[in-house]
């Protein structure tokens, strides 16, 4: 949806503060397993946010482009997207980095029908929240120093794999045969051995399921924390000596 996008092109980002002098935007990391809720989790704390400039970013654009050989494998169930190694994380913590300074970036785009990065990218700037959802994103620890709230999406393994299945079969173009393969070889293992355990670097662990309040106490702490911030920033603007030629 659109309002995931700030793809303003021109215009100064609205987390300026009053004389232009720079902030920080604020950035929410969630982690969990796949299929646990992490991207509707993600938008619907956006949606309750009530700022006009979020954006979601996604672990799964920065899948690494595989080559024809590595690709060969991925249509054949042999490739393990399942591992930090996976993702090009280098890629992934820059963006972070540019997205919390206010500066515009390009999010790589990801094909889970191809297993591929597609050509175009897209465009991001100006956004005062950003949400990065992934499933390890609470793994590294250069990452988690950029988060300013760190949230793990909690399911029941059942429940990710009847998601996953129902999810994989309609929107990634895959057969229930492979879905479970894949699981039971990479998926689960991953889940058990290296994505769980991270969940003890949370701030708060929100359901998978029937999240309502929790998305709603998510957003209510992100705005108190969004106003502190604006009025810390007024509090140093106003203490500022003004310049000879201003009095
Ligand atoms: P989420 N994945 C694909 O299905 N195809 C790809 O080309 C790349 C990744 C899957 C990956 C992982 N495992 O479990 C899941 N496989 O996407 C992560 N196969 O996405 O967190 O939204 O479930
Ligand atoms: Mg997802």
């Amino acid at each position: 949806s659109s309002k995931t996008l700030v793809e303003t092109r021109s215009g100064r980002s609205p987390w300026y503060g009053l004389d232009g002098l720079p902030s920080e935007a604020y950035v929410i990391g969630v982690a969990g397993g796949s299929a646990s809720g992490k991207t509707s989790v993600a938008n619907r704390v956006l949606a309750k946010l009530n700022v006009p400039t979020v954006a979601v970013v996604s672990q799964d654009s920065f899948y690494k482009p595989l080559n024809p050989e590595q690709s060969k494998m991925a249509f054949s169930n042999n490739w393990n997207f399942d591992c930090e190694a996976a993702f090009d994380q280098d890629l992934l913590k820059q963006c972070i980095i540019d997205l919390k300074n206010c500066k515009a970036v390009e999010v790589p785009v990801y094909s889970f029908a191809q297993h591929q990065r597609v050509d175009e990218t897209k465009y991001l700037y100006g956004a005062s929240v950003v949400i990065i959802e992934g499933l390890f994103v609470l793994s590294d620890p250069e990452l988690r120093k950029l988060l300013d709230l760190k949230i793990y999406v909690q399911a029941d393994s059942d429940l990710m794999l009847a998601r996953r299945i129902t999810r994989d079969t309609k929107e990634r173009g895959r057969d229930v045969h492979g879905i479970i393969e894949h699981y039971l070889r990479w998926v689960k293992p991953a889940m058990d051995n290296s994505i769980q355990p991270t969940a003890k670097w949370a701030d708060l662990i929100v359901p998978g399921q029937s999240n309502d309040v929790a998305v709603d106490v998510v957003a209510q702490h992100v705005k108190r924390q969004l106003d502190a911030r604006a009025n810390r920033l007024r509090s140093e603007l106003s203490k500022t000596p003004m310049t000879p030629a201003a009095r």
